[in-house]
């Protein structure tokens, strides 16, 4: 029995294999705290519901593009030849950008894919794609789109914000207070875009807590919040964040607590969002009692904290999770006015933090040293959608959309390519996405599994997975990197994407151009020079590929503590900010001259359009949290062992607080309905005083499992909760994903209990 390495997002691992299978899964020793969803290596590579062959849709493969379109879901499909999946691939690619251009192929193919620099699916399709004269591509993230937008606009952008994060070791140091909202939970710290080699998050937090830090939470879910912290915690109605955040700033001017010196100094604008802080522009000022009326926090408790915050060393934190809503570019943005108002935005252990522990990279004190990843050439289209806009791209070609202060249109689009995310598992209202997905003539995937994007393609791709393959790990600034040999022979026929692109490119005419005539192992070479070479401009003595490669993994010596925005303090005139003022914009003339209602010149508060307060929660009174499961990374290895082990009666788990459950005579194990207009899902039952009243949480990642499948409205057995959430973008201006502003009910689900199928292949005619 042999052990192979094998890394991922959540972290790096031991594979024990046993005659070519694998038998048992060891953490790295190097992790203080890794991740159970690991484990689901033993059953979840070797899955009987892997993709073994290339397969396209029946009446596709008969009659070609855009044939019975409304079909995808339901139909079986035909197993093909890799020669015959090529051409078909290579020929349709051909038609759509020789009759229509290039931007009717949407390939914008967003999603997390697997760890591994090279085999990154997304980097793969890009330069794909961009080889054969480019596509239509997707900016921002669903992970924090409203802030990617409105952030620039205020400080800086995310990426950047986040690559200088506080470092743990110094808020252990520093920080007395760490105000938290949506808490720091550490089921989401599990995760690093790219791999871990250390989990780092749990120390880091438990140190403060040792040296003596207290922290408060705002939250709909106590667990947000590890118990060991001991946190203060407060239930808030969800989506009202910002009233509270406006009433501590509203109470640190009233008691003349905030640093005027600060503002002056090191932000433009106090001055225009004050008499809206102090209601001389709406008549209403900011005050606890005003945002008790809205969050239902005491106005005591606010006005005790503003006090506290004034008087020691403040980490203010905010989730990402805050601005996946209706108007989520408020909450990231009056975080910052926050602490911008307490005065400790540069120094250590003070300021403001986004998404600490939201993945494990931030707070751990990297160096800022960026690993080398694909080159993915030049994209020839212009054209793009926010990220979250898919469905509207596709239900309205030709139409118009606003997005970061200007006006664009949606190309018409006749392709649909993806390789590495799962639509299916990511976007909001499924059954809205399932009537834009008829309108491409074609959709091809490259798949893992028979989830539900395949499902719901025409063409579908085998793909393999990390350990059948050879690869270089590291999150794109992590200071840990592993060299990753294949661990297992691929499952079925399956290929790396590199290869199906190399084999789709040869069918096109380009495959030079897009393989530059390397094979897997030269590139993983280039990536290491060039590694290597940054390195060294670090003054780090890399060793060569091949010690690397025989070692197997290599770590730089650790980077210094990071202190967020100190530089800028120090020296604001040295170290000016990207805004237009080179400072903190608390208010923004750019963002003001857009004139959009539902994003102004300041931070406001604005009422979201669904949610406790809104008149639909009489019919639907149950604010649905739809946040990251503990179990998997979103919908991966759903099917693996980590995943089912927590499954509740045969489906995803979703919990409510016992009120809620008592008036609706539900017990633990039950099967429910949770539904709305938009669409319905069945879940397993658990009962927890850890939800507040009024709220229930069905975390993200059960593959979609409709009882009828490819019917539109269909109930979906699994517990997939997009098929709840709301498909508008956060404003007119960052258009960011919105799901966390969801209203639901529950009932018990009396007839007889469907069980969910779709772990197990489709339909599968045999070539
Ligand atoms: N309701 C609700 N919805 C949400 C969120 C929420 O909070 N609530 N959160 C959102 C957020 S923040 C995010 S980031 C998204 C995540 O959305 P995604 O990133 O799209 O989700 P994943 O399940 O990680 O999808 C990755 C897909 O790529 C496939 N894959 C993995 N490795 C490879 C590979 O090497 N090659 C190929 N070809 N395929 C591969 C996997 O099988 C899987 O289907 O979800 C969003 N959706
Ligand atoms: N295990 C695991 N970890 C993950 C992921 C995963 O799939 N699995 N996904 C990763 C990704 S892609 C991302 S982007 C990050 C996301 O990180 P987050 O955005 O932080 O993730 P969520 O789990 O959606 O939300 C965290 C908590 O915010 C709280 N919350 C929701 N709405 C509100 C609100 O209106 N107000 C307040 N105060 N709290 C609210 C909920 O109680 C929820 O549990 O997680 C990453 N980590
Ligand atoms: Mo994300």
């Amino acid at each position: 029995m042999e052990k192979r390495l094998t890394a991922s997002h959540w972290g790096t691992y031991y594979l024990s294999v046993d005659q070519g299978k694998i038998i048992a899964v060891e953490p790295h020793e190097m992790d203080p705290d890794p991740s159970a969803i690991g484990q689901s290596f033993v059953d979840g590579i070797q899955h009987a519901c892997r993709v073994k062959r290339p397969a396209v849709r029946k009446s596709y493969l008969e009659k070609g593009p855009g044939a019975a379109t409304d079909k995808r879901g339901a139909e079986p499909f035909v197993e093909v030849e890799w020669d015959t999946a090529f051409e078909l691939v290579a020929k349709e690619l051909d038609r759509v950008r020789t009759d229509f251009g290039n931007q009717s192929i949407f390939a914008g193919s967003y999603g997390w894919a697997s760890a591994g620099r090279f085999h990154h699916a997304p980097s793969q399709i890009h330069r794909f794609m961009n080889s054969i004269g480019g596509y239509t591509k997707s900016v921002n993230t669903y992970s924090y789109a409203a802030s990617e937008v409105i952030l620039p606009h205020v400080v800086g952008t995310m990426d950047w914000l986040l690559s200088q994060h506080t470092s743990w070791p110094v808020l252990e140091k520093h920080c007395q207070l760490m105000v938290m909202f949506g808490g720091v939970a550490l089921k989401n710290g599990q995760i690093n875009a790219g791999g871990v080699g250390r989990h780092s998050a749990r120390e880091g937090l438990l140190a403060c807590k040792k040296a003596g830090t207290r922290f408060v939470n705002f939250s709909p879910i106590r667990e947000d919040v590890d118990d060991a912290l001991d946190a203060q915690h407060h239930q808030l109605v969800p989506n009202s964040d910002v009233a509270i955040m406006l009433a501590l700033a509203y109470h640190l001017y009233d008691g003349g607590r905030h640093d005027q010196e600060f503002l002056n100094k090191y932000c433009v604008g106090f001055d225009q969002f004050k008499p809206y802080l102090l209601g001389k522009t709406d008549g209403q000022a900011k005050d606890a009692n005003w945002a008790e009326r809205i969050s239902g926090v005491e106005a005591s408790v606010i006005r005790d904290l503003a006090e506290e915050m004034a008087s020691k060393r403040t980490m203010i934190t905010a989730s990402w999770s805050l601005q996946r809503a209706d108007h989520g570019e408020q909450t990231h943005w009056m975080a910052i006015v926050l602490a911008a108002m307490l005065g400790q935005i540069g120094l250590p252990g003070g300021g403001f933090g986004l998404g600490y522990a939201g993945v494990n990279g931030v707070g751990h004190q990297f160096r800022n040293f960026t690993w080398a990843s694909l080159d993915q050439g030049v994209n020839n289209v212009r054209d793009f959608i926010p990220v979250a806009r898919i469905s509207d791209l596709l239900l309205n070609p030709g139409g118009r959309f606003s997005y970061n202060g200007q006006c664009y249109t949606y190309p018409d689009t006749k392709v649909v390519y993806w390789a590495g995310g799962n639509p299916f598992h990511h976007h909001q209202d499924l059954n809205r996405l399932l009537k834009a997905w008829q309108k491409p003539d074609s959709i091809i995937v490259h798949e893992q599994t028979w989830n539900a994007l395949s499902r719901h393609a025409d063409i579908v791709l085998p793909a393999t997975m990390t350990a059948e393959r050879n690869d270089i790990v590291c999150a794109k600034r992590d200071d840990d990197i592993f060299a990753l040999k294949q661990v297992v022979e691929p499952v079925g026929e399956a290929k790396n994407d590199y290869d199906i692109f190399c084999g789709i490119a040869r069918a096109i005419g380009v495959l030079d151009r897009f393989s530059e005539g390397r094979d897997e192992m030269d590139w993983l070479k280039v990536f290491h020079a060039k590694n290597r070479q940054r390195a060294a401009s670090f003054g780090i003595d890399m060793p060569d590929f091949d010690s690397f490669w025989e070692a197997g993994e290599y770590s730089l010596p650790v980077g210094k503590e990071l202190v967020l925005l100190e530089d800028f303090r120090n020296d604001p005139e040295g170290h000016k900010l990207r805004t237009p003022s080179g400072l903190i914009e608390i208010y923004s003339k750019t963002v003001a001259s857009f004139n959009l209602e539902s994003c102004q010149g300041h931070p406001m508060w604005l009422e979201p359009k669904e949610w406790l307060r809104s008149s639909c929660a009489k019919k639907f009174p149950l604010h649905l949290i739809s946040n990251q499961p503990a179990t998997r990374l979103h919908s991966q290895l759903d099917h693996g062992k980590t995943s089912q082990e927590n499954k509740v009666s045969g489906r995803e788990a979703m919990t409510m607080h016992p009120d809620d459950a008592l008036e609706r005579n539900l017990e633990v194990g039950d099967v429910v309905r949770v539904f709305n207009d938009r669409g319905a899902t069945l879940a397993g039952l658990l009962i927890s005083t850890a939800v507040q009243p009024g709220v229930v949480q069905l975390p993200t990642g059960a593959w979609y499992d409709p009882v009828e499948p490819g019917v539109i409205g269909s109930l979906d057995k699994a517990g997939n909760p997009n098929v709840l959430t709301r498909d508008e973008g956060s404003s007119e201006l960052g258009q960011g994903p919105t799901a966390h502003s969801t209203l639901v009910d529950v009932e018990k689900y009396l007839g007889p209990v469907p069980e969910v199928t779709v772990y197990t292949p489709p339909e599968m005619i045999s070539r």
